[in-house]
């Protein structure tokens, strides 16, 4: 049923000052005032948005705390709906749920909260998507972009996009329908026109992905080369800390090692490798293979060779391996009399640094930021950090185009109009104003209980 009484401990699990425990459904003031009992107020005179204090009381539950009341349609979930402030312990929270249970209340699912929010009008799919992000946003960058989600920025400009469409299609219509009505003919040039220009703001849209999906997924930087180079080091350098273990022996790092750094407010994953060379060692042979197998799915490659040696076959063996991928070239050890001066790869960046004296790895990290970030994207309003917003944009776009070559090839309006509706329903995934129940479900599942 989907209007039963359902609660959750909206904060962590686990002790602090205080925990909330939330109840949303139409019996949750009901359910509420079984267990909860204050001088001050009753079920009958309680007033929504105020504070009272009063206990739980229970077998096992003697709780001092708060309750608030925000009464349907003012409230997230858009039901009614009730929050305890209790004491921060795991026990307690636990048995506090465990008596609205009782009491006729159950355990939500994952996000069933905001979906309840997104069911009732509160908010559209990709404003709720919005939520989660914001929850789990790891950098300044992603946090803004979820803050704009959540906002409705994307969510209006697919609104603007689809009234656009709502526009030309009745336009159309009444065309078809009165042909005997000149006046209200809508023309190929007049849609060619709406559209071209509808297409400009979706493709001005969907070229912030490129940079917004990396801010939530993070960049990912994978630092190879022979042993000894001082990949490990240079990991360090840039993260700042002495995360991996660095030595003079040859082989010292033999697993992947990742870890990740905010660097001006954007998300990237260092990925430190066993040193590339022909072993015997079986431990060291399968961090290799690993190594390997990571470079393929690198975003960018941080090629270190040791500068105070000359190159030699192990290097260019390695390389071998980075045709196609975007790399730089790290010459490393600057602070040693150098051996290597000339171009390593055509295709690369070159920087110098010295791990050891911290020289050089700034820079470094500069180039890898501007290999990725287009600043002026990060400063958008709308900002696509979700493959699922980027892939309906993209499917609606590539309809749009075809529309447009159709018109352009003198098509007739009635073909023109099947698309179109395709058009407006694909951006419509986006909101959630069409799609399936299975991909509601899909996005919901995401977030954690409570939420
Ligand atoms: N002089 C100098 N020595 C460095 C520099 N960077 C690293 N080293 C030294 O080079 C040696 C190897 O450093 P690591 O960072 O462990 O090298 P690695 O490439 O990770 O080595 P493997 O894990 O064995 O593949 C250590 O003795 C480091 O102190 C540098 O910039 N200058
Ligand atoms: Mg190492």
């Amino acid at each position: 049923m989907e209007n039963d009484t359902i609660c959750a401990i909206s904060t962590p699990i686990g002790t602090g000052g205080i925990s909330i425990v939330r109840m949303s459904g139409s019996n949750a003031l009901a359910i509420a005032f079984k267990i909860f009992s204050s001088k001050n107020v009753s079920q009958e005179s309680i007033k929504p948005r105020y504070f009272y204090l009063g206990n739980i009381h229970t077998a096992d539950v003697n709780e001092k705390c708060m309750m608030v009341y925000f009464k349907a349609p003012y409230s997230y979930t858009g039901e009614d709906l009730v929050e305890f402030q209790c004491h921060g312990g795991v026990l307690v929270t636990q048995k506090v749920l465990q008596s609205l249970i009782e009491s006729g209340a159950r355990i939500a699912q994952g996000g069933e909260f905001t979906k309840r929010a997104f069911v009732n009008g509160k908010l559209s799919l990709d404003e709720a998507e919005g939520v989660i992000d914001v929850i789990n946003a790891e950098s300044e960058s992603e946090l803004k972009a979820s803050y704009g989600l959540l906002k409705g920025n994307l969510h209006k400009e697919v609104e603007k996009l689809q009234n656009i469409i709502t526009d030309i299609l009745s336009e159309i219509n009444v065309t078809f329908d009165f042909p005997e009505n000149d006046d209200e003919e809508v023309t190929s040039a007049d849609v060619l026109e709406k559209l071209t220009r509808a297409q400009k703001t979706l493709d001005h849209i969907i070229k912030t992905s490129t940079t917004g999906l990396k801010l939530k997924t993070g960049t990912k930087v994978v630092i190879v080369g022979k042993p000894n180079v001082g990949k490990s080091s240079v990991m360090n350098a840039m993260l700042g800390t002495d995360r991996a273990i660095v030595t003079s022996i040859q082989g010292t790092t033999r697993d992947v090692l990742e870890e990740t750094y905010i660097y001006k407010g954007v998300k990237f994953n260092l990925i430190d490798t066993a040193g590339l060379h022909d072993s015997n060692d079986l431990v060291e042979s399968i961090g290799i293979n690993k190594a390997k197998e990571i470079l393929k799915n690198a975003d960018i490659v941080l090629f270190v060779v040791d500068g105070s040696q000359e190159l030699d076959n192990f290097d260019k063996d390695i390389i071998k391996l980075l045709n196609d991928k975007k790399v730089i070239v790290v010459v490393n050890k600057c602070d040693l009399k150098q051996k290597i001066n000339s171009s390593i790869l055509p295709h690369a960046e070159h920087m110098e640094c010295s791990a050891l004296e911290n020289k050089g790895i700034t820079e470094i990290k500069d180039k890898i930021y501007n290999m990725v970030i287009d600043e002026k994207v990060l400063s958008q309003n709308v900002i696509i950090t979700n493959i699922r917003h980027a892939e309906a944009l993209s499917k609606s776009n590539e309809i749009i185009l075809r529309v447009i070559t159709d018109l352009q090839a003198g098509a007739n309006l009635e073909l023109v109009s099947l698309n179109l509706q395709s058009a407006w329903e694909t951006l419509g995934l986006i909101t959630g104003v069409s799609g399936t129940e299975e991909i509601i479900a899909n996005i919901f599942s995401k977030f954690c209980v409570g939420k």
